[in-house]
């Protein structure tokens, strides 16, 4: 399959995030975050979705990111195996609450700051080039008993402090950032997103459109802060993409497609054209939503717009306004897809579509002409445990075989691409389902779903595949 060579000085790698990793979710002076709420079992999406109970772990509940894999102690050896991989870059996260613990400290928390620079050290010392995720689903708590979360205009301002001090301290190690991971995930798992708790009575709608565009008007302000300490960096965006399409050719489904790309472009075309589109005024004006902006807020917007585009995907969507196709074919993820008929799904039910991957690149290249990032893509699978520890992930190599040879195709089609992280290189709690059990790496890690096992780390086929890959360049998949 395929023998397109990619760029010579394309980004390959893997990427995860500070929460689903790291675990010593109290070391280091770090204070609780969003995610550390979050138990696995059935109340997760619930609390995901904003219906949060407390603001306390409970006693009785297992919490995946207490511990996650013990990379804040194992990253040297993860990090070994990444380089003897070939990896060219690492997409990790800094965890908000271990630099500022209540997020609003008054100085910085000096073990965090730290913990990282030992971290890229680690990467550079292996030439792996750090792409650094300053906001992966991660809110200091504090924040969210105190005012509310991203609600409350207040964040921007200490979002913007925090993003300084780790520009102003990693400004020699680190220059790939992103801003907010999967800034639309803010619509649909709006606790997970952007910390927002919702109480009876609440205008859900006003509250998350004022989130996100306190998260804009942040994200813009990092990009200039951005600019202004490291000369060189790249600050870009990051997306949930994957495009959708229309489930018939009936206009009516085509517009209800284009609609609910929009309501993911939405964030892109302000981070990136440094404006409210037309279509988000009007969004606003039909439903009522007072979205309170303050002067000077649109300058920053147009003043401060990403160089590049990161993004995630995984699986294209399908939608349908038939109620009949919509009632018979609902899929289990949670931007409201239909299931397509044309396509396959993973063990999890997420749709399977490598050339979606090639349509929605060729995508946000025709609407941004921006170079993209591909900072997650990957498959969730069960992993079973051969009797001599060998784990034959043929399905995980056939699903990236598939994209990497679809990633080829958009560059051929003149696409800008400029790396390549897959996600969760070495398995990691699931950020859905808490489990630990849908895997994604390279490298299997001992550990179930209650928290049990050595976390024994073991190469799968995968690794010595993905390592072939990168070795020829993307040539030999
Ligand atoms: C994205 C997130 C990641 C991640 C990945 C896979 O939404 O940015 O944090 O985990 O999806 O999802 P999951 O872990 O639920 O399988």
């Amino acid at each position: 399959m395929s023998n397109f060579k990619f760029p010579e000085n394309f980004l390959w790698g893997g990427a995860i995030a500070a929460n689903q990793a790291e675990g010593a979710y109290l070391e280091g002076g770090k204070g609780l975050s969003i995610v550390d709420l979050l138990p696995s079992g059935e109340n997760r999406r619930s609390i995901m979705k904003g219906n949060v109970p407390g603001f306390k772990p409970q006693e009785e509940e297992f919490y995946p990111s207490h511990e996650a894999i013990d990379f804040y102690h194992r990253y040297p050896e993860d990090i070994a195996l990444f380089a003897e991989m070939g990896f060219k870059a690492l997409r990790v996260s800094i965890a908000w609450a271990r630099i500022f613990p209540s997020g609003e400290d008054a100085a910085a928390n000096e073990a965090g700051l730290q913990f990282y620079d030992n971290l890229f050290d680690e990467m550079l010392k292996h030439g792996i080039e750090p792409v650094v995720t300053l906001a992966h689903f991660d809110v200091p708590v504090n924040l969210i008993e105190k005012y509310g979360s991203w609600r409350n205009r207040k964040l921007v301002n200490l979002f913007e402090t925090y993003a300084k001090t780790v520009f102003t301290r990693y400004k020699g190690k680190v220059k790939y950032w992103m801003t907010f991971n999967e800034i639309n995930m803010l619509l649909h798992l709006p606790f997970l997103g952007a910390g927002l708790a919702f109480k009876e009575g609440d205008n859900v709608k006003e509250i998350q459109y004022q989130a996100a565009h306190h998260q804009l008007v942040a994200s813009a302000l990092a990009v200039k802060a951005c600019h202004e300490i490291i000369p060189g960096a790249m600050i870009g965006c990051m997306l949930a993409a994957g495009s959708f399409y229309p489930y018939t050719c009936n206009p009516e489904d085509v517009f209800q497609g284009m609609e609910k790309d929009r309501e993911s472009y939405f964030f892109i075309d302000v981070q990136s054209r440094g404006a409210y589109p037309g279509y988000a005024k009007r969004f606003f004006k039909d439903h009522g939503l007072n979205i309170v902006m303050e002067p000077g807020d649109a300058d920053i917007l147009r003043n401060h717009t990403v160089d590049y585009i990161g993004f995630s995907y995984y699986s294209s969507r399908t939608t349908s306004t038939d109620p009949e196709v919509v009632k018979n074919m609902t899929s289990g993820n949670v931007f409201g897809s239909v299931a397509n008929p044309y396509l396959e799904k993973s063990d999890w039910g997420w749709t399977i579509d490598p050339k979606g991957f090639r349509i929605t690149a060729n995508q946000l290249h025709d609407r941004y002409q921006k170079p993209l990032f591909v900072v997650e893509n990957g498959l969730g699978a069960n992993d079973e445990v051969g009797p001599n520890g060998e784990i034959h992930d043929d399905y995980r190599i056939d699903y990236l075989k598939r994209h990497v040879a679809e990633m080829g195709e958009a560059l051929q089609d003149g696409v800008e691409i400029i790396g390549y992280t897959s996600w969760g290189p070495i398995d990691i709690v699931s950020a859905s389902s808490g489990e630990m059990k849908k895997r994604y790496g390279y490298i299997y890690v001992d550990r179930d779903n209650a928290g049990h096992g050595e976390l024994k780390r073991i190469k799968k086929k995968s690794f010595h595949w993905y390592k072939k890959v990168i070795a020829s360049g993307g040539a030999d998949l």
